[in-house]
């Protein structure tokens, strides 16, 4: 009743009577007014999580659901002919991040808040964040994303900092989003801009001049580094996120009266991933500056930041020009260049630990391990690879800063939000303690035999099926069957996440149905995701796929039981449809170079079945759900390692070697495809594959065509599959990121 007059009061008419837009911006309201009662979170210490990524999402039904109003709001909707989740529709989604690693912040940013802890997110307002995918002729098309504008999210505040880049001085400006946790807690996500960013210099789809740093500082995520320009473009971005989040520091810590002599004692820093390592010398010049000494300096900064480590793949692993450092930050080199000195002291000049290498790149990953009191991995597997191999030099000096954390997901999200229908059984089988102790999923296995609960489980499956293929058919004008088997492969393109083994999937069974061989079951291969503008393989692999989906889905023969569907701009909206939808989850990245795949978490509670390599966190859900509930197949990391320490790895061999491999390699080439598709686009996938094959697509492929075989043919038996649904979704528990950050609390930043 309270609700119904709030919204009415806002709206200045009946709710029945408003628009969507008018029933959103109420809303947002009513979330504003809410937000204010809850006492920000305080304690004795802070954390401050800095990334250049938050894929935060759409902000009004998280927030309604956070603030424990969601049902009661969805309730009054219906009750006035109107939908929460059509109202939701009207909110434009901030593309604020690439993949798992800012979907990853804004998860923690969740839990933080749930478990009433002091917590912050620093990070940049960027007005186009990553760009907006189209296909046009079969290719990705980048175009700016416009999310910016609604100032009722996202707060532009008084708090300015100056930020120097040599003899420039621009003016940073913080705007504040606010983070509510689960019925407790209130932080803030702060995001830094400069008031003369000009959008309009942005032409010809994300083309922009990259040499006018006040007018494009915080136009993109992420801006095209394949040159020069855009390498020092991320440089002065990357430098204007820390500098402005060292100077904040600082300056509430100074506001509390707190003695920066002992910085460590109230303030923790999670550096995610190495975008944010310039905070390190930063933060030394800003307590120079205060009047300490610099080795003391090094010391605090060393007791107050950690690092998280994301990536195996050593190209991925920033180093920056020294002479690329001193154009843009030439006030820190001489931080640098003594954090280095420091280094070389301690270690006696080894090449494999200096941060400023022999060919003048600052390694930035060292300057966080030998500067940060914690590296962590993100999964048990890659911590592993971390220690053992990649980081070996590192964690034979400092055993004790490593740990791992593995990955989570926020539930609220990924199931409360995205899945009503399973969320209204888990709620009446098991309570909904889940939401805040997800544990408790645990007690589902208690129906692991309860045939009623089973047959809920595959209606449930079946509904969210029948919504996702509405929503393909409205938005890509694709009908597929519900009744078919989805088997989803949704996330960045990128060649070690290996799509281009899918798709060979796709003509290796297109080639059996036109021989008459047809699957168990008909199949619906979905993909989605996208590719780095300068990263042309993957652009090229996003050619095939949808050359395949043409060829697929229009050929009689095959279509009745197979179609391809490749998903435009794939995002956070997007992900809340289809991922409940799914029956397989495809991750099958090759074993050692998924760090820890967060998707594959969402996807195993809802209920979805993985087919994937022994890699990431692939490994605990295996172990969690025991081998009788997942499809492993593919070489083992180890195997993987040693192939690349000897060379060990010729696409080519297993070609020549194989008919079947052959046949699928050459398809791509073939009559069928370049009637559709482009000749030079189509020849350098396959030539690719051939005879460079990186990331040792055509090892697996065998071995992952069975193993969907045997998924396909396992999924008729319904009652089989619906107990191992049940199972996935009982041991996805431990993949809350309530679990995880507890665990980055109780090791790392050590917040009351
Ligand atoms: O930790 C979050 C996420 C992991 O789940 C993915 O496995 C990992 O690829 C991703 N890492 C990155 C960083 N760069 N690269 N490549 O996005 O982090």
């Amino acid at each position: 009743m309270e609700l119904e007059k709030q919204l009415n009061d806002t709206l200045g008419k009946p709710i029945a009577e408003a628009s969507n837009e008018e029933l959103y911006h109420a809303c947002l309201t009513l979330v504003k007014k809410k937000a204010e009662e809850i006492p920000m979170t305080a304690g004795d210490k802070k954390l401050y999580y800095i990334s250049a990524e938050f894929l935060i999402g759409r902000q009004l039904g998280k927030n309604l659901i956070n603030l424990g109003i969601y049902k009661e709001v969805d309730e009054l909707l219906k009750k006035n002919g109107k939908s929460l989740s059509a109202v939701e529709e009207e909110e434009p989604e901030p593309s604020l991040g690439n993949g798992g690693l800012g979907r990853l912040a804004a998860c923690f940013l969740d839990s933080i808040a749930t478990l009433n802890l002091a917590g912050d997110g620093i990070g940049l307002r960027y007005h186009f964040g990553l760009f907006r995918q189209e296909f046009v002729n079969r290719r990705q098309h980048e175009v700016p994303d416009t999310w910016l504008g609604e100032p009722c999210i996202l707060r532009k505040t008084d708090v300015t900092f100056p930020v120097s880049f040599g003899n420039r001085t621009v003016t940073s400006r913080m705007y504040d989003l606010d983070v509510l946790g689960y019925k407790t807690g209130h932080n803030t996500l702060h995001l830094f801009d400069i008031d003369t960013v000009d959008e309009s210099i942005v032409h010809d789809g994300i083309e922009f001049d990259k040499k006018a740093i006040e007018k494009n500082l915080t136009l993109f995520l992420y801006p095209d580094d394949s040159d020069k320009d855009g390498q020092l473009l991320r440089i002065y971005q990357q430098y204007f996120m820390v500098s402005s989040a060292a100077q904040l520091i600082l300056k509430e810590q100074k506001a509390l009266g707190h003695d920066l002599h002992h910085l460590a004692d109230y303030v923790a820093i999670q550096i995610n991933d190495t975008h944010p390592s310039m905070v390190i010398p930063e933060l030394v010049r800003l307590l120079i500056q205060e009047g300490m000494p610099f080795r003391e300096a090094a010391e605090i900064v060393s007791d107050v930041c950690a690092y998280t480590n994301h990536t195996i793949l050593a190209e991925a692993l920033e180093k920056w020009p020294l002479d690329y450092l001193s154009a843009v930050v030439p006030q820190l080199m001489p931080i640098i260049g003594g954090l280095d000195w420091g280094v070389i002291c301690a270690y006696n000049n080894n090449p494999d630990l200096n941060i400023i290498d022999n060919q003048n790149r600052v390694h930035m990953a060292r300057m966080d391990m030998h500067y940060g009191h914690s590296v962590n991995g993100v999964a048990a597997l890659h911590t592993e690879i971390l220690k053992h191999k990649e980081l070996r030099p590192f964690y034979n000096i400092y055993p004790e800063k490593f740990n791992n954390k593995t990955n989570g997901i926020t539930f609220r999200r990924w199931l409360y939000h995205c899945n009503p229908e399973l969320t209204s059984l888990l709620d009446e089988l098991i309570y909904d303690d889940w939401k805040a102790d997800a544990d408790c999923l645990q007690n589902l296995m208690q129906y692991y035999n309860d045939e009623n609960v089973l047959h809920r489980l595959d209606e449930i499956k079946h509904h969210n099926k029948e919504k996702f293929a509405a929503f393909v058919k409205r938005t890509e004008g694709v009908e597929i069957d519900p009744d078919s088997i989805f088997d989803i492969q949704v996330k960045r393109m990128h060649e070690y996440k290996r799509q281009q083994m899918n798709a060979l999937y796709v003509i290796y069974e297109y080639q059996r149905i036109k021989n008459g061989q047809t699957p168990a079951r008909p199949i619906t291969v979905i993909f989605g995701g996208k590719a780095a503008p300068a990263y042309i393989m993957a652009k090229d692999i996003i050619h095939l796929i949808l050359c395949l989906q043409e060829l697929v889905n229009n050929d009689p023969e095959v279509s009745p039981y197979m179609k391809v569907v490749m998903l435009q701009n794939y995002n956070i909206a997007k992900a809340e449809v289809t991922i409940p939808a799914a029956d397989l989850s495809e991750q099958i990245s090759l074993a050692s170079k998924e760090a820890s795949g967060t998707g594959n978490m969402k996807f195993m509670l809802n209920g979805a079945v993985t087919i994937g390599t022994n890699d990431g966190a692939n490994v605990e859900i295996r172990d969690l759900v025991g081998r009788e509930n997942i499809y492993t197949f593919g070489r083992s990391s180890d195997e993987v390692i040693h192939l690349y320490d000897t060379n060990g790895y010729h696409a080519i061999d297993f070609y020549n070697r194989s008919e079947s491999i052959r046949h699928c390699i050459d398809f791509i080439t073939g009559p069928e495809m370049l009637k559709i598709g482009d000749k030079e686009l189509l020849t350098a996938v396959s030539d690719n594959l051939k005879n460079k094959d990186w990331f040792m697509t055509l090892l697996d492929l065998e071995s992952y065509c069975a193993a969907k075989e045997t998924a396909i043919y396992d999924y008729s038996n319904r009652e089989k599959w619906t107990r191992m649904m049940l199972v996935n979704t009982a041991k996805s528990g431990f993949f809350s990121s309530d679990r995880t950050i507890a665990e980055y609390n109780r090791d790392i930043w050590h917040l009351k």
